[in-house]
């Protein structure tokens, strides 16, 4: 009879569009979703993100399937998993990647030979890929064991108490949860008691359905040595390593940010010497096939000499693997860089966070702008690539603090950037200063004394629409790992920042005109030459794609600021304010304008004269909104101006103002836009709506809207929020809809 194995789970890579789907149910302004608009592009009818947009792309062109996947390594977990059972004496079988081996896995669940499932979670943040895995193989092996763990379940105990957490186990549907920072050891200790037929109810650091309830072993740490659990890659050699390897050389990290739950989780920070790693790397040299090296270590270069003394070693062996890791910058100076390099560095990870000091400080990072000015600087002199990694929104945020990390991009100019809304994770240390900084909501919907997930994500994107001398490294499924890798297909360096490029473009091109309007053409092709692998140097013009609507949305910027300049020169939010009731009003006709004059313009009238009564004031802008497009029309005098020359002025100016381009109707679009901008307009912008263009229901906020229905009949002034600066704040967003005042028109 053959011996039964325990089958290993790697990744699974859960539909990109499954997960877009997902989060369509989230309302338009929720900033999980926001963010993730960032990383795909509308394209053949489907959304892709950059990689699945050139598989795309050579299914087009009728090339052959690369299926390029972020994913397409070896996962450690099933290697350090795998060699830990093995060591033991208890025979593994694995698939690396759950979507593509599908195939693979059913045929061995129906064998006979498997008896228990091992899911690993490494990756995971919500339960969707964990019970497709389940589903699948109850589905063609009933009567196999299931056993879970890893950070996305230990995870789960720390955040909920016993009952919900029970409600969360049977949810997945697993039998067995090991709740563990590490769990290899109880791993054995089920398989070796499933084996025997012996029960493992009880056993520590484990959660077992006993038929009645879940019953809890005791929560015990699990702690197992790096140097004595080297990963045996002989036996992952028969399938085949390939070219891309990720290993460590330290566990958890010495440090404690405090929007970073992840030291806690591993705890205390123990490392290889420089012996041991020269071992491991020897290990890794003698599979013969790897050239690309991921070191995961989350401080690689911590502590600083030991550091060097790796980097000595690796030179002095000559590995020639190109590798890349996180960095710390203030624990590295341009000596060591230079050593990085000629021990075959080619890209770092730097998690910057912010480039304001204050804020570094609240996060209780040890790093300075000043390291990352240094530390990029001897970067690019020995060509090694930089990834600047920002958080937007953490507590003490402000606009001001943001704007220095977008100057700092654009000074400093790493390779390729990205900014993150910040997730507020009770499983973090600010968690417990939540009064103090007065933190409401968790997760992607929060709000703080000093900004909330909306702004915070009006600032991402306008990070992502405006910076122009780094790259925009999209998120999900593209990672600083996949520039390596598109290097090692045969993508040249410039021709993959090129095609990031055009597909940072593509994204722009349609948050700014709709997902419906065509790809221009300069897109697409860059789309098309980017796909042929391997690539020759760029033979489509390198006219930095993304960097023409930068600058168009900062031009429209400086036009707002402009605007907002006027409105209000000195007095910053000094109109006076309406509190009153929700009221209904009545608009009457001007008296001096005569019947048979034009109607669109006499409303406009009557809408500027009552607008400037209530608010008294004599300066306003309106944004004239019609079927091809909208106008902004600054006038002034209105208080003072009769009505008949105030008819004039207004059909002399409809006449004469351009219509707006998209960028600007972004920016107008929203008024925590315009606060992300820093512009902030301290007058409700007027709002006319003619031909029947209808006005959007959820434009809540600091507008006066004038409908004007091409039937010339019922016009009804609605909705007009009165401007009042606190009610721009968070909390005051829910008594907006009272302050309301309807306005008819007679
Ligand atoms: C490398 C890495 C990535 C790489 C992976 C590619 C690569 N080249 O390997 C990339 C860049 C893609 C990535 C992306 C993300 N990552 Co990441 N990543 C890591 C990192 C640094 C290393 C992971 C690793 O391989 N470790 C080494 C292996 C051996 O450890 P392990 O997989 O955790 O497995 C051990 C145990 O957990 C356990 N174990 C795991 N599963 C199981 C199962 C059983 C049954 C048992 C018994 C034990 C067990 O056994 C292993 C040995 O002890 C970790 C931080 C860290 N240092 O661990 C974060 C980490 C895994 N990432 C994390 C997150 C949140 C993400 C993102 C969601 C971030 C984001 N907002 O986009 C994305 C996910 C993208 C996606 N597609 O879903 C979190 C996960 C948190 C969680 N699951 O609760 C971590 C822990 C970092 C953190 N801040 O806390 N990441
Ligand atoms: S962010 Fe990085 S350095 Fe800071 S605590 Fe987390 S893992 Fe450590």
């Amino acid at each position: 009879m053959p011996i039964k194995k325990s089958m290993i789970i790697g990744f699974n890579d859960f539909s990109f569009d499954d997960y877009c789907q997902m989060l369509d149910q989230l309302a338009p302004e929720a900033a999980a979703k926001r963010d993730l608009r960032l990383a795909f592009v509308n394209y053949e009818g489907s959304r892709f993100h950059a990689l699945g947009v050139l598989n795309k792309t050579r299914e087009l062109q009728g090339l052959a399937d690369l299926d390029l996947n972020n994913a397409d390594f070896l996962w450690p977990v099933v290697m350090v998993l795998g060699t830990y059972l093995d060591k033991h004496g208890i025979a593994f079988d694995y698939v690396n990647l759950f979507q593509k081996e599908k195939d693979v896995l059913a045929q061995k669940l129906t064998s006979g030979t498997i008896n228990a499932v091992v899911i690993t979670t490494t990756l995971y943040v919500m339960p969707h890929p964990v019970q497709e895995i389940v589903d699948f193989v109850r589905s063609f092996a009933p009567e196999v064991q299931i056993i879970i763990g890893g950070p996305y379940i230990s995870g789960l105990f720390k955040a909920h108490d016993r009952e919900l957490l029970g409600d969360y186990l049977s949810v997945l549907g697993c039998d067995i949860y090991i709740n563990s920072n590490e769990g290899e050891d109880t791993l054995r200790q089920v398989l070796e008691a499933l084996n025997q037929n012996r029960s493992v109810i009880g056993l520590s650091r484990t959660a077992v359905w006993d038929g009645d309830t879940w019953v809890f072993g005791a929560d015990e740490p699990e702690y197992n040595e790096l140097k004595e659990n080297f990963v045996n890659y002989k036996l992952f050699e028969p399938r085949g390593i390939g070219r891309f390897l990720s290993t460590r050389t330290a566990k958890s990290c010495p440090y404690s940010c405090a929007f970073c739950g992840f030291p806690q989780r591993a705890g205390k920070y123990r490392y290889l010497s420089t012996r041991d790693v020269e071992r491991e790397l020897d290990a890794v040299k003698a599979i013969g096939t790897v050239d690309t090296l991921t070191f995961l270590d989350d401080t690689f270069n911590v502590p600083k000499q030991r550091f060097r003394e790796i980097m000595q070693m690796m030179i002095d062996n000559q590995y020639n693997f190109k590798w890349n890791s996180f960095y710390r910058s203030d624990q590295g100076d341009p000596e060591t860089i230079e050593l990085m390099a000629r021990a075959g560095c080619e890209g770092v990870f730097l998690g910057i966070e912010s480039a304001s000091d204050k804020m570094l400080a609240l996060m209780r990072k040890t790093s300075r702008r000043k390291n990352y000015e240094q530390a990029i600087s001897a970067f690019r002199s020995v060509g090694i690539a930089t990834h600047a990694s920002f958080i937007i929104g953490f507590p003490g945020e402000t606009i001001d603090t943001v704007q220095e990390s977008l100057d700092f991009i654009e000074t400093f100019r790493p390779d390729t950037f990205r900014a993150q809304v910040w997730y507020c994770d009770p499983l973090t240390p600010i968690w417990n200063d939540r009064e103090k900084y007065g933190i409401t909501g968790s997760g992607f919907d929060w709000a703080h004394d000093t900004m909330d997930s909306e702004l915070a994500a009006s600032i991402t994107e306008r990070f992502f629409l405006t910076a122009q001398n780094s790259t925009w490294l999209p998120q999900f499924g593209f990672e600083q790992w996949s520039l390596f890798y598109l290097h090692r297909q045969g993508m040249e360096q410039s021709n993959i920042l090129g095609y990031l490029d055009g597909f940072n473009a593509a994204v722009k091109h349609q948050l700014l005109h709709g997902d419906e309007v065509e790809l221009p053409a300069s897109i697409v092709d860059r789309f098309r030459f980017s796909a042929h692998l391997p690539a020759q140097s760029p033979a489509v013009p390198q006219s930095r794609l993304s960097m023409e609507s930068a600058t168009h949305f900062k031009a429209a910027e400086a036009r707002l600021r402009a605007v907002a300049a006027w409105l209000d020169p000195q007095n910053i939010g000094a109109m006076l304010v309406h509190t009153g009731e929700q009221t209904q009003t009545a608009l009457s006709w001007p008296e001096g304008i005569v019947n048979g004059s034009d109607p669109d313009v006499g409303w406009i009238v009557a809408f500027l004269k009552h607008a400037s009564s209530i608010l008294q004031g004599s300066r306003f802008v309106w944004q004239h909104v019609v079927k091809e497009g909208s106008r902004l029309i600054a006038i002034d005098d209105v208080d003072r101006c009769s009505e008949t020359a105030l008819y004039d002025r207004v059909a002399t100016l409809l006449a004469q103002t351009p219509l707006l381009d998209s960028h600007d109707n972004y920016l107008l679009s929203r008024n925590s836009r315009l606060g992300a901008c820093g512009i902030v307009l301290c007058q409700p912008v007027l709002r006319v709506f003619a031909d029947n263009v209808v006005a959007p229901s959820s434009d809540s906020g600091l507008y006066m809207h004038l409908l004007l229905p091409g039937n010339g009949q019922g016009r009804v002034l609605s909705n007009f929020v009165r401007w009042a600066p606190e009610l721009h704040t968070a909390d005051a967003q829910s008594s907006l809809a009272e302050q309301a005042v309807f306005v008819r028109v007679q």
